[in-house]
């Protein structure tokens, strides 16, 4: 078994990007592909090995392969992303994890971004959100129940995604935005808060023992180092500005 992630170079289209909460700004193609080489760099460091998907010129916000599928350990769910400019984006991340997985897909009228999925454990927490709806929840639920995940929806408004929001930082600790999701509806687990003055700190990489996360929040960073969390540093802020974080770009499984 190794341990894979799927990744995909930014492409040059990345400048006509959905955006949802924030302002267009320029994004520079080389210093967002460099530092999309930085984080695939790190991946490398820490042991996985990459599958890197051919360029998408077309597709403009292809480097966030994380959309466009959940891999668990017994099975794949292929999403059918909530905004139409993404849905060709899942074609090729299916064919890369076809010789991996038993591939099911979310099927109209239910839509679902990978970004509003959170797993902790066998609970799949899934964000209701402008992207993922109860009809992607309710085919989730179905679909996994035989493996013995509990699937349960929970409302976001404020930000793009859930994992905007909340992300595992360690197998028993999550890094919350408590203006953004309420904490409680997360039973039996370690909570971190985002500082306040940090609304987009919430989304960090959990690898192994340690997490891949942005330079831009160093204060909430203190709060991750004070409770323990090992951090890799990396620098983000050219995809940050077509509203990627770390978990968006890659997908991560044994095979
Ligand atoms: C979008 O709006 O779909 C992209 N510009 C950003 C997607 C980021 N994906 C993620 O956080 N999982």
């Amino acid at each position: 078994m190794r341990r894979i992630a799927i990744t995909r170079d930014v492409s040059p289209a990345i400048t006509r990007c959905e955006l949802t909460h924030l302002q267009r700004a320029p994004i520079d193609l080389e210093i967002a592909r460099s530092q999309h080489r930085a984080y695939e760099k790190e991946l490398e460091r820490l042991g996985w090995s990459l599958l890197r998907l051919p360029v998408e010129p077309d597709l403009p916000d292809s480097v966030f392969v994380e959309d466009a599928a959940i891999v668990l350990d017994e099975v794949a769910v292929i999403t059918r992303p909530g905004a139409p400019s993404r849905r060709p984006e899942t074609a090729a991340v299916a064919e890369a994890l076809r010789p991996y997985r038993l591939l099911l897909t979310i099927e109209e009228p239910g839509t679902m971004d990978g970004g509003d999925v959170l797993r902790i454990d066998r609970d799949l927490y899934i964000g209701v959100s402008r992207r993922t709806n109860e009809a992607a929840v309710e085919q989730m639920k179905r679909a996994l129940a035989r493996f013995g995940y509990r699937v349960t929806g929970i409302e976001v408004s404020e930000c793009l995604h859930l994992k905007s929001a909340v992300t595992l930082v360690d197998q028993e600790t999550i890094l919350i935005n408590p203006r953004w999701v309420i904490p409680g509806f997360f039973q039996g687990v370690r909570v971190i808060e985002t500082d306040p003055g940090e609304p987009y700190a919430a989304n960090g990489l959990l690898l192994g023992r340690r997490i891949l996360y942005p330079t831009a929040f160093p204060r909430t960073r203190e709060r991750l180092t004070g409770g323990g969390i090992r951090i890799v540093d990396i620098d983000m802020s050219e995809l940050a500005k077509a509203e990627g974080a770390v978990t968006c770009c890659s997908i991560l499984f044994e095979g």
